[in-house]
């Protein structure tokens, strides 16, 4: 209730019900709809008047008989067709230069790869930089090539006034320019988030609690606008505009590789976005649409052929680069290959990752370390693959 109220003084104090406009279609838009609005009102409220003035001036009352007293009257008859139909053709003329300009990408925007699955939104930014969020730069056009892994979303950012389905089996474009940049907060700023986050415990980042991403920016909503499912409602990321490429270039050139973050705490980040999140748990037992990462490293499982595998490197790599080659007993084949989209250094953090979840972890890794140098490690799977046998799989 509170918050409705809020919404409505928001709305109010921006002068309209519309978000800044925040991109070249915002005006044009929204003079349109505004245009259309005062049609439909100057024809709506006479009309909603006579309904109920010409019964009243026009009753028999109780005894009257009914007649009709209607005959034809040319001028009248060409004036409520005519006129309304100009004001139709205004509204298509003006509507379709508008989807027009929309429809025609200009020569040399920027190109981002969207694609849209249940219950989110994944940018591919080329040469492996693939992160949830929208990047671009400010009065620069970008061009969306959009796709959908499974089913019927659509791409919708308010203060763009741009909204475009998203079709599974075929790539839909859209493009747009934005006109205002969303700045970076001070460092002091950006921090002070970070603290609260980090002291509010939260998995994963709140941007409507904070109102900056986590990189330190401030942003625009992205929805998605098509009934999906369940979790359609929180089907929603967020577009960062730069000030400069150069800002941009950065930013991209920052996600695409670790730096000097640990790998283990890299590989947790890649977990949530490159969204493994929405089908392997990290808690044992706890299955989604794939097996829990919890005590898969070290551990043995069934496969569909039959076949006992460890869960070691080389087992987690080819899971992930080729996820049919060997598929766990109990599962169905449904996980996409992250093929040329996970580097050796993004799959080594993921797997140092997995090893922390697992109370294996640290032996196996020891025992993987001791390997190089020992000739034992024979042995030592075979102890693993013993005690795998003896204790019935954890997921
Ligand atoms: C669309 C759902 C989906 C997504 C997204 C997904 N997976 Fe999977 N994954 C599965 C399913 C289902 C299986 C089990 C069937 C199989 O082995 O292919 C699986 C199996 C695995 C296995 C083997 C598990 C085991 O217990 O043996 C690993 C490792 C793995 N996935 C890693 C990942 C990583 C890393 C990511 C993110 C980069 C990821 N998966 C994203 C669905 C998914
Ligand atoms: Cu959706």
């Amino acid at each position: 209730m509170l918050d409705g109220l809020s919404l409505l003084a928001d709305a109010a104090s921006t002068g309209m019900w519309f978000p800044d406009q925040s991109s070249t279609y915002a005006a044009e838009s929204d003079s349109t709809y505004g245009m259309i609005l005062w049609i439909s009102l100057a024809f709506f409220i006479p009309l909603a008047f006579l309904m109920f003035w010409f019964p009243y001036k026009y009753h028999g009352g109780k005894s009257g008989k009914a007649t009709s007293r209607v005959t034809h009257h040319n001028v009248l008859e060409i004036t409520w067709t005519v006129v309304p139909c100009i004001f139709l053709v205004i509204m298509f003329v003006r509507g379709s230069w508008g989807f027009l300009d929309m429809a025609t990408p200009p020569e040399g925007a920027r190109q981002v790869d969207l694609k849209a699955f249940k219950w989110g939104f994944s940018m591919d930014y080329g040469n492996g930089a693939i992160h949830p969020e929208l990047h671009v730069v400010v009065n620069q056009p970008t061009k969306m090539v959009m796709r959908s892994s499974d089913v019927l979303h659509a791409f919708y950012v308010p203060a763009f006034r741009i909204k475009r389905d998203i079709v599974p089996g075929r790539y839909n474009v859209a493009w747009f320019e934005a006109t205002q940049a969303t700045p970076k907060v001070s460092d002091e700023e950006l921090q002070a988030a970070l603290d609260a986050h980090e002291e509010s415990g939260a998995e994963s980042w709140d941007y409507d609690r904070h109102q900056i991403t986590e990189d330190g920016y401030r942003f625009y909503d992205l929805f998605c606008a098509e009934y999906c499912g369940r979790d359609h409602s929180a089907m929603q990321t967020y577009v960062v505009v730069h000030e400069t490429e150069e800002d941009l270039n950065a930013w991209i050139k920052k996600i695409s590789s670790r730096g000097d973050t640990p790998p283990a705490q890299y590989g947790e980040k890649l977990y949530r976005l490159r969204n493994c999140v929405g089908c392997h748990s990290t808690e044992a037992g706890k299955v989604l649409v794939g097996p829990s990462f919890a005590n898969l490293y070290g551990y043995e499982r069934e496969m569909t052929s039959g076949e006992k595998v460890l869960g070691d490197e080389q087992y987690i790599r080819e899971s992930i680069l080729d996820p049919k080659a060997k598929v766990v007993l109990g599962f169905n084949p449904q996980m996409p290959s992250f093929k040329g989209q996970l580097s050796d250094d993004d799959i080594a953090s993921l797997i140092a990752f997995m090893k922390t979840l697992s109370d294996r972890g640290q032996t196996a890794s020891d025992v993987a370390a001791e390997s190089d140098t020992t000739t034992n490690s024979s042995t030592d799977q075979a102890d693993a693959a013993a005690d795998a046998a003896a204790t019935p799989a954890a997921n």
